[in-house]
């Protein structure tokens, strides 16, 4: 009887260093990073700290499931413990099995309905962030508005709308010209179409909703736009405090819009008419000023790894001043809108690549640039 107890209470303290074992395990994961709210800075299981509200919601919601995650976990964990070291029971003396309890009817039903009623709690919460997250408000709440065009392999980026301040510097800043001459771009002309056959046939005649595939009119074009290039990596300033608004369209493959700091990405589509309200986004604010690294994250060819750009948050005041620079200075580059409000001319974040093949095979494929700091 005695030898019995010893032996007990032995399992006993073994499952309890197992189960602290563990959790310190679970725990190690986590990390520290900085940010107001102290249950953040402790408990945010290594999720990166992000810089606009939808991030700060999507980094909560992630919290509180690991949270979730882990009460189930130890229930679990010491249901299966409690059961291996106490109800061990084998055949007794007469070869007979102890009592059997399958088939427990209540018990059944127990453990039907309660994860149920957990997956229905991280169901609402789920949506209740995917609806923060993919917030669109109407056009007199956002202040800015960047048409973002991706292609094989940079980024170009048009300010559309800017409205700081109260004061609008930007209502539409759609370059009509650039856009007139896409569309004419993308329809044959009438020797085009006598050459192919088709004349007396409907317009355009392509094969893209009867356009050419050349067409690229359903791209955004920006009288004011930061275009990067081989040697410059494209740098978009943006205002803190203020609700941006993206609209996103490719003008050749796939790619995908990714500033990690935002903890969102979203792919840029070509010819994505059809699903405005997927090539769009918008973010509250930007709650921090900095330069963040912004990338492409859809494999979309070979200089794909290469499709780095930055953004720039400045305060409103200083972007008031950035884009009354660059209206007054319509032939000014954007490194010099830059420096004239005090920033760094050139991206801090990331550095442009060498772009020519046999330069990127021996490893060391970045190029020095004259940053800033
Ligand atoms: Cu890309």
């Amino acid at each position: 009887m005695v030898e019995q107890r010893a032996g007990r209470r032995r399992t006993r303290r073994a499952t309890l260093a197992m189960s602290l074992a563990t959790l310190g395990l679970l725990l190690s994961g986590c990390s520290l990073q900085t940010d107001n709210k102290w249950w953040n800075q402790t408990i945010n299981f290594g999720f990166p700290t992000g810089i606009t509200p939808e991030g700060t919601a999507i980094r909560e919601f992630w919290t509180g499931t690991a949270i979730t995650s882990l009460i189930v976990g130890f229930f679990v964990w010491g249901l299966i413990f409690w059961t291996m070291a106490f109800h061990r029971k084998k055949k007794n003396d007469n070869g007979e099995f102890p009592r059997q309890t399958a088939y427990n009817v209540p018990l059944e039903l127990i453990y039907t309905a309660v994860p149920f009623v957990i997956i229905s709690v991280l169901f609402y919460f789920t949506v209740i962030t995917q609806n923060k997250v993919l917030d669109l408000k109407p056009e007199d709440e956002v202040d800015v508005r960047v048409d973002v065009t991706a292609f094989q392999w940079n980024w170009k980026f048009g300010y559309n709308k800017v409205q700081v301040n109260d004061r609008m510097y930007i209502e539409d800043g759609t370059n009509e010209e650039a856009t007139r001459q896409a569309e004419e771009a993308g329809v044959l002309s009438d020797e085009e179409r006598a050459a192919r056959g088709q004349e007396g046939k409907p317009a355009a005649g392509g094969p893209i909703h009867g356009r050419l595939a050349e067409d690229k009119s359903y791209l955004h074009y920006n009288t004011m736009e930061t275009v990067g290039t081989s040697e410059e990596v494209p740098v978009l300033v943006l205002p803190t405090n203020s609700r941006i608004e993206f609209r996103l369209a490719s003008a050749d493959v796939i790619h995908s819009f990714w500033i990690p700091e935002f903890i969102f990405k979203r792919d840029v589509m070509p010819q994505p008419g059809r699903n405005q309200q997927l090539s769009m986004f918008q973010i509250e604010e930007i709650e921090r000023e900095g330069a963040f690294v912004g990338r492409c994250a859809e494999m979309c060819g070979v200089y794909h790894a290469m499709m780095n750009f930055e953004l720039r948050a400045v305060s409103p005041e200083d972007f008031e001043r950035y884009i009354q620079f660059r209206q007054d200075n319509p032939t000014a580059s954007n490194a010099e809108a830059l420096q004239e409000i005090g920033q760094a001319p050139y991206a801090t974040s990331t550095s442009p690549f060498k772009t020519g093949r046999s330069d990127t095979r021996d490893q060391n494929n970045i190029i020095e640039t004259a940053s800033g700091n």
